[in-house]
């Protein structure tokens, strides 16, 4: 897989893509992730990408020109299954649409920035728009960051634990389990003593440690997203 970044920010971007498991995917030749600089392919001499709006509104929009240019340019080398939009106005990022876009060849994320792009990009080039919550950033940056990161994290080979990306939280619309680590019985700093593990989890027994994971799953995922077991 391939994921090309456009920004006007690559040195925010960059250094994401390069650390832990997305950097290790890249270094295993799971994922490919290229980041562009916007600027680069401005025809401006102050390498500018936005102007202002026509109609007199307030903030400034990107021009057609440099992403028109930038994303010609990728084309012209591979073809692009998706070129999404980062935008506050986009259909809501969630795990289904990670497991989706991982399957893909080769994507665009182009970040938003500003009070918006040129409406004739949106027209021409983009094929999808994607928000990650109800808030809004200044920038596309992060939106793109922690897309990238729910993608690749699930590509085959990812994860060390080829198990552990399915078990996530919401891969199966439940929350994870609780989990343990040594020691068995932890005594806190200030005294206070922060129990143990659970037996069952020391019992050794596969089949009720799987049940016990289960019931905890539903028991917090009723508790506390009864809407993800909506039609269950
Ligand atoms: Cl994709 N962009 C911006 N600017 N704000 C957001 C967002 C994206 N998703 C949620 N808020």
């Amino acid at each position: 897989m391939r994921i090309d970044i456009i920004t006007v920010l690559p040195e925010l971007v960059e250094p994401f893509v390069q650390e832990s498991i997305l950097g290790r995917a890249q270094k295993k030749g799971l994922v490919e992730i290229h980041v562009h600089n916007l600027r680069d392919y401005s025809t401006n001499r102050w390498r500018r990408v936005d102007d202002y709006p026509f109609g007199g509104f307030a903030g400034m929009v990107m021009q057609c020109e440099p992403i028109d240019r930038c994303i010609s340019a990728l084309k012209a080398e591979r073809e692009y299954d998706e070129v999404i939009f980062t935008s506050p106005d986009g259909e809501q990022f969630s795990q289904p649409m990670a497991n989706e876009l991982s399957l893909k060849k080769n994507i665009i994320i182009l970040c938003g920035h500003y009070k918006g792009i040129d409406w004739r990009i949106r027209e021409h080039l983009i094929t999808r728009e994607v928000s990650i919550g109800d808030y809004v950033l200044t920038g596309g940056e992060l939106a793109a960051a922690v897309m990238t990161d729910a993608i690749v994290r699930i590509l085959p080979g990812a994860i060390g634990d080829e198990q552990s990306a399915l078990s996530d939280s919401f891969q199966d619309n439940l929350l994870a389990a609780p989990v343990y680590s040594r020691p068995k019985q932890y005594t806190a700093v200030d005294g206070t003593d922060w129990g143990s593990v659970p037996d069952i989890l020391l019992s050794g027994h596969e089949a009720r440690i799987k049940e016990w994971e289960l019931q905890q799953s539903l028991e917090r995922t009723r508790r506390l997203r009864p809407d993800l077991l909506e039609g269950k």
